[in-house]
């Protein structure tokens, strides 16, 4: 009965109105459905993303990868047992013959590679989370996420002046249900804040869902309106922050540009010690150098004594963990599937990074859809997540998933 028997794919939208895969895949009982997210502050050694390059949708189509799921990958798994996620995934990879899963798109083989998983866990009647927490291979139990909710949007995410990406707000609460309501009432209470301060054009909205406020100039200026909405909302000590550079994006012929300085990798060093110092509620920053310098990632993660994220720097890949595990570069791996490009192989990203004794922050990308996978993902693997505001339909996806998680993991049944 668990045999693939047939998968369908089609093209559909993501949130930025872009083409992306959506792929059906069925047994003789069941069928499920999975998506394919998109980002904007690529890193340059992520799996590739294939697109059609046709005059459609300004290059952006993906017949050609809808083609692949149906003509090439399906005849590669038909008949085979989609319990067997490794040996699925292992078929793709092998048959791709890529590094960089160029020949099918990684888009291509990670709707396959979602949708399967999503299918096993009908086909043994539980949970999806309690499917990938069984398929990881390091035991740890199904856990709540500590959330990141990114409430001010910058960097490729906004049209604005923000040099950094994200600013995100991290309660601290002990169930998830409370984390989001004070996101919610933090969230709100900054839009209040900014609407008084800046008037028009301060309440925009970026590609995650957060404020994405034209006449802020400083990323300073963004980490104190936050402190205040924080305070204003009755919350000072309950709800920390959270900040994704992307510092790849901001780094031009050797030099960060940020707030409209030109400064070497040093002076940024220096930066962000003095930020961290004035705003300690700072408590995790993601992607703070270029994604080639992993000496600068660990001589500020040995500094800083924070949670320093890897991501653009690591894309998910073991090869590039590894590295940064040598090198000491960062204690946590930001985990993206469309990174790496399949279930199996993000699930062996975390163990690594597990084994390594670091924190593993599962990840959404800018462009989403509402597939809601990583809210399963994230609490099966006990890992933290950032899934943009509490804000928007495609964000929301993933959170009002891990409401109804909750209530399965506190049922007594459970
Ligand atoms: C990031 C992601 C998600 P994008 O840099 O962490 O927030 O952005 O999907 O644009 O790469
Ligand atoms: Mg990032």
């Amino acid at each position: 009965m668990t045999k693939i028997t047939n998968i369908k794919a089609r093209e559909i939208l993501d949130s930025r109105g872009h083409p992306t895969i959506e792929v059906e895949m069925y047994t003789k009982n069941n069928m499920a459905r999975a998506s394919v997210p998109s980002g904007a502050s690529t890193g340059s050694h992520e799996a590739f993303e294939l697109r059609d390059h046709k005059k459609r949708y300004n290059g952006l189509g993906v017949q050609n990868v809808v083609r692949n799921v149906e003509k090439k990958i399906f005849p590669l798994l038909k008949g085979h047992d989609c319990t067997k996620q490794r040996t699925i995934d292992q078929i793709m990879i092998n048959a791709d013959k890529t590094d960089n899963k160029a020949k099918f798109g990684a888009n291509a083989i990670l709707a396959v590679s979602l949708a399967n998983a999503k299918l096993a866990a009908l086909e043994k009647q539980q949970p999806l989370f309690q499917h990938i927490n069984n398929l990881f291979s390091n035991k740890v139990k199904p856990k709540m996420p500590l959330a990141h909710f990114n409430v001010i949007n910058g960097g490729r995410h906004a049209d604005n002046k923000l040099s950094f990406q994200e600013f995100m707000i991290v309660p601290q609460l002990r169930t998830f249900k409370e984390n989001l309501r004070m996101a919610s009432e933090v969230y709100h209470m900054l839009k209040k804040d900014l609407h008084k301060k800046f008037g028009k054009g301060a309440t925009n909205i970026g590609d995650e869902g957060g404020f994405a406020p034209v006449k802020f100039h400083k990323t300073v200026e963004a980490v104190r309106m936050l402190q205040k909405a924080i305070k204003n909302s009755g919350y000072k000590d309950k709800v920390k922050i959270a900040l994704d550079s992307a510092a790849s994006t901001c780094l031009t012929k050797g030099k960060y540009h940020i707030d409209r300085k030109k400064l070497t990798k040093d002076k940024l060093l220096a930066y962000y010690t003095e930020l961290v110092r004035r705003y300690p509620s700072i408590v995790s920053i993601e992607d703070p150098f270029d994604q080639e310098d992993f000496l600068s990632f660990a001589a500020l993660t040995k500094k800083l004594k924070i949670q320093i994220v890897g991501d653009d720097l690591t894309v998910s890949n073991v090869d590039r963990i590894e590295e940064a595990i040598r090198e000491k570069s960062c204690n946590c791996l930001l985990l993206k599937v469309n990174q790496i490009g399949t279930l199996t192989e993000a699930l062996d990203a975390a163990n690594l990074a597990y084994d390594n004794n670091w924190k593993v922050m599962v990840s959404h990308r800018s462009g989403e859809t509402t597939d809601d996978f990583i809210a399963d993902l994230a609490v099966g693997i006990a890992a933290q997540i950032k899934a943009g505001a509490p804000c928007r339909g495609e964000r929301l996806a993933k959170y009002n998933q891990l409401l109804r998680i909750e209530e399965i993991l506190h049922s007594k049944s459970f």
